[in-house]
């Protein structure tokens, strides 16, 4: 009898155990636009971001996380593929992700291959490259909502949709095709006294909770929502009360608000994209009081969509899955507002290229301690995480690091460099493409002559504008205590740098001078480095 019932006692075990290893989590992915690490567990002294922060609180947030390439397009492939912008060879907006690895697994369809539904609302993949036939089987709830939620359009104001309208149709009489690659727009802000519906995260949130909802009870497989925030991209547009979480008085303008001191004349561009909006001016430098407006609107922005990731994360207790939910916040690349003298993404520096990233386990909730790690990171290593995190065979092709070891141990000695890379932002469209010939035709003639200018007096005997314009990368190496930003020709990658910069961040975590030359040394162990890497 004794040795019965230590057997059904010890049967018993195994099978409690293999269960619970059979248990596989969901996942709630959250990605957001343009936010560089503005955040209150990012140490900002302004935003005002309790949800993300209370996430981060049972989480692990990594300080020093990466984007591989400062525009929307080529990160978010880069991270939905494991793999980098060179392997995939998509370094500007208007390419799909597929067109050279037609097969290549992204995240969700890797959970979907081990057992899991995967669906998604807003903004994940690309705009036009949403990969829905291959990466999603569960459609999201659109048509679960309340009659009296509308599918919101840009602006809820009629006055900035009229005037939008007939922006876009100057645009047209004006410089015909060419207007159609982003010219012409409504202002660059808006705070109406609205619902958070009547803008586009707050709908998709709602549209969110219906999917977990079904997601939940209508099957017993685990879930990968991927939650797609649109903002803060432009145009930065939040509901009133999120502006009034802000005083304009207590927002300061950009504290290194120069080029850095040498630089490469091409790792600056314009602030192309902001200037397609009405309010902006189309040349010189912004006035002192609307760049105060536009970082306010990008604050309450970052509030508006800290509401809704809070609403999402309140879901999942109300629905009780949290115990068993992987959480992860990410955003696609940095953001530069007023820093280095440009506003927009599209640069190798620091500020365009670091992101947070968060993520809140099972196991780092029950740990009840605020976790947080100084390692080197990179948004590639996002596939290969989750994937060992949910206990599936990682990814084949993957090209990132599982970060797994950190979340254990986040002071583990990590990877010594972090990778980006841009093409000469200064004479690239604001979405990376090589300037178009009409570019040159619209308003932005003279803001690429004067970009080209400066590049022709630095590079002299070396301009050549096809290299400069087609052909040049910058290759961005970040260091615990340096960044490198090596300008390369990429048709002849063997060859010396056109250009090199190097900021030392022991005591220039600004990158406001570039100490290249003095430091011989130093570049050329980080270009050794570097060509190991790329
Ligand atoms: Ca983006």
């Amino acid at each position: 009898m004794f040795s019965l019932f230590c057997l059904s006692c010890s049967q018993l075990e195994q099978t409690q155990s293999v269960t619970d290893k059979n248990v596989k989590p969901n996942v709630l992915f959250i990605s957001i636009d343009d936010l560089r690490p503005e955040l209150g567990v990012y140490g900002s002294k302004i935003a005002k971001t309790p949800f993300i922060d209370q996430i981060a609180a049972g989480g692990i947030t990594f300080k020093n996380a990466y984007a591989q390439q400062a525009i929307c397009g080529p990160s978010r492939a880069s991270v939905m593929t494991g793999l980098r912008p060179d392997t995939l060879e998509v370094t500007h907006n208007y390419v799909k992700f597929r067109h050279k690895y037609p097969d290549v697994e992204t995240i969700p369809q890797h959970f979907m291959k081990h057992g899991y539904n995967a669906s998604f609302v807003g903004k994940i993949f690309h705009h036009g490259d949403k990969d829905s036939e291959n990466s999603w089987n569960w459609p999201a709830a659109f048509d679960q909502l309340p009659q009296d939620i509308k599918r919101p359009g840009r602006y809820a104001l009629d006055e900035n949709f009229q005037l939008q309208k007939e922006n876009k149709k100057a645009m047209f009489a004006k410089y015909g095709e060419q207007a159609k690659y982003g010219l012409g727009s409504g202002p660059a802000i808006e705070g109406a006294d609205v619902a958070d519906t009547a803008y586009k995260d707050g709908y998709h949130t709602e549209v969110a909770l219906k999917t977990l909802e079904q997601l939940v009870e209508q099957s017993d497989k685990p879930f990968f929502f991927g939650f797609g925030m649109n903002k803060p991209h432009l145009p930065w547009i939040a509901p009133k009360k999120y502006w009034d979480l802000y005083n304009k008085q207590d927002i300061a303008l950009a504290e290194h608000s120069l080029a850095p001191t040498n630089a490469a004349a091409m790792g600056l561009h314009a602030s192309f994209e902001l200037r397609t909006f009405s309010n902006v001016p189309n040349f010189g430098d912004l006035p002192d009081d609307l760049s105060l407006d536009l970082k306010h609107a990008y604050l309450a922005c970052i509030s508006y969509v800290d509401a809704q990731i809070g609403k999402v994360f309140a879901k999942l207790k109300a629905l009780d899955v949290l115990d068993n939910t992987i959480v992860i916040i990410w955003s696609d690349h940095g953001y530069h507002l007023g820093d280095k003298g440009i506003w927009g993404k599209a640069s190798n520096y620091e500020i365009a290229t670091r992101v947070p990233l968060i993520i809140s386990t099972p196991e780092t909730r029950r740990t009840g301690k605020a976790l947080s790690t100084e390692a080197l990171v990179e948004l590639i290593d996002i596939y290969p995480t989750l994937a060992e995190l949910a206990n599936i065979s990682k990814p084949k092709q993957a090209e990132g690091l599982s970060l797994t070891p950190l979340i254990t141990n986040p002071d583990l000695a990590w990877q010594d460099s972090a990778l980006s890379q841009f093409p000469t932002p200064a004479l690239r469209e604001w979405g990376a493409y090589p300037l178009r010939k009409g570019m040159r035709e619209t308003y932005f003639g003279p803001l690429i002559e004067q970009v080209e200018d400066k590049i022709k007096q630095q590079q002299k005997q070396k301009w050549d504008r096809e290299l400069f314009e087609q052909n040049l990368m910058g290759y961005s190496l970040r260091t615990k205590n340096h960044r490198l930003i090596a300008w390369l020709d990429t048709k002849n990658l063997s060859q010396k740098a056109i250009y090199i910069e190097l900021y030392d961040h022991q005591v220039d975590p600004h990158e406001t001078v570039n100490v290249a030359e003095q430091n011989p040394e130093i570049v050329k162990a980080l270009v050794a480095k570097l060509y190991q890497r790329i």
